[in-house]
């Protein structure tokens, strides 16, 4: 087998180029940040993730390179960024387009480009099929296009990307089973070859069942919290029917994938996606529910002080230090809406100052406020509740027990 150039080393394109690379495949990690680049040569890592420092070791004593620069090979793995434009829902395509054309300017003939970057359904059709010709390259001939959408959990990425099932798309079956058995030199799950249109799809899909089933436990959280009645209590027991398993209720939807992916169905299927819509309306009001908990809180406290008041977890989930689209920023975006005061902050995981008020010591956190809005469910808190004794304490993630606690 030839080397792989794996194009962008971000969350997926960094622990996949490494397991190729721990199971003796060539490769060549490839990256436009130089920066980025230099800090993985000179042996670190460039984000948090369990198990990752084992698995880049291992790579490293097996030869993988690091580069800012495209090389010339027969397949290519494409993990680059597609952020979306907020207000329109629609997708930006223009890493993944500039990752082919670059490819191209390098690639012999017959090379095959793996695009793992999640897409909006159509997307290859629309934007990358048009590139690839306008360059005179013949697809299929010239060039191989697949779409092999990543499907591992930020916080456990190392074992899903070992034990996940994965999807194979491509126009051509003899291709879909040659990208198949290259992921099979990793991949213990079962690997689908089918068309690229369904490839994009599925993915798009599964994040969409989720959100979908999120938004109905944040729903009966909303409806329990009218009567007083315990939504953690009922999911637990609703759940015990052989075919209910009920989501847990949160704070918020956030990441760069549930949160996102259901909106390209709601953009190309207006009139259609009606329950996704409603699905991400419920999960997108969830950190105004929380101002609204907390409101109410600190009325029946008789507490006027919004300066004793701290938001515990900045980051878009436990244990991982990603913050984009998390709960906590939307939740201080609509207080700056209402032109409210910003509260005090803090997240073990949040090293850089990204807020006003924002701390960088769980204890100097806990001895400023009077009022914590538990928002991530971090070991750290978990492991580090008594700490909280004393403390009014709004649980969105129901993992304390002390008395006087409320909940979502
Ligand atoms: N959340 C809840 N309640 C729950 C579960 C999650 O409120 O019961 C919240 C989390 O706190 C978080 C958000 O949902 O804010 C999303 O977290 P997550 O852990 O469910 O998923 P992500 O976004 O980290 O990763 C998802 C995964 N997709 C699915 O589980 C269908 C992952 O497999 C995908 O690879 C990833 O999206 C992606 O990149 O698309």
């Amino acid at each position: 087998m030839g080397t792989i150039n794996v194009i962008g080393l971000g969350y997926i394109g960094l622990p996949t180029a490494l397991m190729f690379a721990s199971h003796d495949v060539k490769i060549v990690g490839t990256d436009y940040n130089e920066e980025l680049v230099k800090t993985l040569q000179s042996g670190q890592l460039t984000f948090d993730e369990n198990g990752l420092d084992v698995l880049f070791t291992d790579a490293l004593s097996k030869g993988i390179e690091f580069s800012t620069e495209y090389i010339s090979t027969d397949i290519y793995i494409i993990a680059v960024p597609t952020p979306y434009d907020k207000l329109s829902k629609k997708i930006d395509p223009s890493y993944v387009v500039k990752a082919v054309e670059n490819v191209m300017s390098v690639c012999p003939k017959g090379a095959t480009v793996v695009i793992e970057s999640t897409v909006a359904p159509g997307t290859i059709d629309k934007f990358i099929r048009p590139v690839v010709e306008a360059n005179n390259y013949i697809i299929g001939e010239d060039l191989n296009i697949v779409h092999a959408p990543e499907r591992i959990i930020p916080g456990n990425m190392v074992y899903e990307l070992k034990y996940n099932s994965r999807t194979i798309g491509a126009d051509n079956k003899d291709v879909g089973e040659t990208i198949k058995a290259l992921y099979g030199v990793f991949c213990l799950g079962d690997i689908v070859v089918t068309d690229i249109r369904t490839a994009e799809m599925t993915k798009i899909v599964e994040n969409t069942y989720r959100d979908i089933n999120i938004a109905f436990a944040n729903e009966l959280a909303k409806i329990c919290r009218i009567d007083n009645l315990d939504v953690y209590e009922i999911i637990k027991i609703a759940s015990m029917h052989p075919r209910v398993n009920i989501l847990q209720p949160g704070p918020g939807v956030g990441g760069h994938c549930i949160s996102v992916d259901p909106w390209f169905l709601v953009g190309d299927y207006p009139g259609l996606a009606n329950i996704i819509l409603a699905a991400r309306k419920i999960n997108d009001s969830m950190p105004e529910f929380v101002l609204e908990r907390v409101h109410d809180i600190m009325k029946e406290k008789a507490m006027s002080d919004l300066t004793r008041v701290g938001l515990y977890g900045l980051t878009y989930k436990e244990n991982v230090d990603d913050v984009r689209e998390s709960p906590s920023l939307q939740l201080l975006e609509a207080m700056e809406k209402h032109l409210a005061p910003t509260l005090k902050s803090y997240d073990p995981y949040v090293k850089k100052v990204i807020l006003k008020n924002q701390y960088h010591n769980f204890d100097e956190f806990l001895t400023d406020v009077d009022f914590v809005i538990i928002m991530v469910g971090h070991d750290e808190i978990k492991d580090n509740m008594k700490k909280l004794t004393g403390k009014i304490i709004l649980d969105t993630k129901n993992i304390c027990n002390l008395e006087g606690t409320y909940k979502l």
